[in-house]
């Protein structure tokens, strides 16, 4: 069989899929990476892999209904999608947000099955949430939305069936709030969600792991092309879970952070961010909920509707918002102003076409599965420490958390081939994570 044959393949496999736009190009992306491993293995097109990793187990659609501080009656979607339990429970976040549709949900499913194959942990793949918009809910609004969500989410998940945790819009708060009500429902404690609060069961450094793995994976793509963090200019995006956490370690590590954001533009902060701004804002996003718009800022610029890429020069760039957030012209305006390396800490917030400006300009791409794994890794050990009723210390869980991602550094090298005289990690952490995937369900029969 041709290259060609085994793409025409794949194609005919995705239109009968027919996904929407995103999943599309999160399918797109895999396949072009993978048709050589499909092409040189018979057994994986005698198993029909990739046309079995396309279509999830399940998706459970359901109404949430709820009521607002006025009495008023309020009517979501939500979902859980149950994309792949080959490898492990289903396990994946959850997102509450006014953008989510099942084609959002459908590619974060598919990614996080591939993600949490690097990972190296007994997880499989899944995604949920709602087109629930947190922003300008009181805390009692929100709290009975989760309880309204969980009403239904219950009776689908399990600590060995399907284990949710957060994403955007949903935090600390949120899966404090779903678990509570999973507890009254159930009599269960059994650690059913992650990124829990301490209190119910939560790791200590799960805050952290997602932005603090993000830069690990980035500090390995640079030290693998013998450079290293500390100096470096580091441009961020988004000011949630992620970006806020990313920018602790990359100051620790020596970096000048120089931009965050939120939807209504960004910060820049020419000469660094001191960790006192870092620690100020943090305090004032999570605790406050406040917009970067009205932050004092301390000296920060603030550039109203802007993303931070061409305001500011920059050596490495973590975009840790959103999806399709870094386009084409994007990453040309990011060359410009000087970066070398990408590390995803969001799920696929570059476009493909985004990519490939990378890769014709030398600029070292690390993609979301690979870069931003240490959130759901660390997850896992919070299902180990709950399922052995035991208490990891923030350093148990924080050493681990550098170790998986070091290995998926080796693993996406170990796959990857060069392009325009750079690594190509895109490709490395698709392939990685396919082969796994694509052994276990050979393995499972059909
Ligand atoms: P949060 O809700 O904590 O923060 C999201 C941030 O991104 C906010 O600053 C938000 O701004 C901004 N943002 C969200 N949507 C948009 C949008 N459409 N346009 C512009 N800005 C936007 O989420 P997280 O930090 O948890 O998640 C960020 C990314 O990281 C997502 O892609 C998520 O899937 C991914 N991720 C998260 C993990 C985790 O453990 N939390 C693990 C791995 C990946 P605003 O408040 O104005 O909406
Ligand atoms: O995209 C992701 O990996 C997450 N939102 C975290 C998932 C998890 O189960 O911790």
């Amino acid at each position: 069989m041709t290259t060609a044959d085994a793409v025409f393949d794949l194609s005919s496999s995705i239109d009968k899929m027919n996904p929407g736009p995103l999943y599309r190009s999160a399918i797109d992306e895999v396949a072009e990476s993978i048709a050589p491993v499909i092409r040189d293995n018979q057994k994986y097109q005698d198993a029909r892999v990739f046309e079995r990793l396309l279509i999830p187990d399940r998706v459970i659609r359901f109404r949430v209904e709820w009521v607002n501080d006025e009495g008023g009656v309020e009517v979501n979607l939500g979902w859980r999608i149950e994309h792949s339990n080959v490898l492990g429970p289903y396990k994946g976040g959850l997102r509450f947000h006014p953008s989510v549709t099942e084609d959002t949900l459908h590619f974060l499913a598919y990614e996080q099955c591939f993600k949490n194959a690097l990972t190296g942990q007994p997880i499989g793949g899944g995604k949920g949430g709602s087109n629930f918009d947190p922003k300008g809910k009181s805390d009692n609004e929100v709290m009975r939305f989760c309880q309204a969500f969980m009403r239904e989410l219950y009776r689908h998940i399990g600590p060995s069936v399907d284990v949710p945790a957060g994403d955007i819009g949903v935090g600390g708060r949120e899966i404090g709030f779903l678990y509570g009500q999973y507890m009254k429902i159930t009599k269960q404690r059994d650690g059913v969600l992650t990124g829990k609060p301490l209190g119910l069961g939560g790791l200590l450094g799960r805050t952290e792991a997602t932005g603090y793995g993000t830069v690990t994976f980035a500090e390995a793509m640079l030290k693998h092309a013998d450079e290293s963090m500390d100096g470096k200019r580091v441009m961020i995006s988004g000011s949630g879970n992620v970006a806020l956490y990313a920018a602790e370690l990359a100051i620790e590590k020596g970096a000048k952070v120089v931009s965050l954001s939120d939807s209504g533009g960004s910060v820049v902060f020419d000469k660094g961010m001191s960790s006192e701004q870092l620690e100020e804002l943090t305090q004032y996003k999570e605790v406050e909920r406040g917009r970067l718009k009205d932050w004092s800022g301390n000296g920060a610029e603030f550039h109203a509707d802007k993303r931070p890429w061409s305001l500011v020069d920059a050596d490495v760039a973590l975009p840790c918002a959103t999806q399709h957030e870094v386009e084409k012209d994007d990453a040309a305006a990011l060359a410009d102003r000087g970066v070398k390396c990408v590390a995803e800490g969001a799920n696929m917030p570059c476009t493909h076409k985004a990519r490939d400006i990378f890769h014709a300009k030398g600029v070292m791409f690390g993609p979301g599965k690979a870069a931003n794994a240490g959130g759901v890794a660390t997850s896992c050990f919070e299902m180990s420490q709950n399922a052995s009723h035991s208490s990891w210390t923030k350093k148990q869980a924080l050493d681990k958390l550098e170790g998986v991602m070091l290995d998926i550094h080796e693993q996406c090298l170990e796959h990857a081939p060069m392009n325009n005289g750079v690594v190509d990690y895109g490709v490395g952490a698709d392939r990685g994570g396919f082969v796994k995937l694509a052994d276990a369900i050979i393995a499972m029969g059909v």
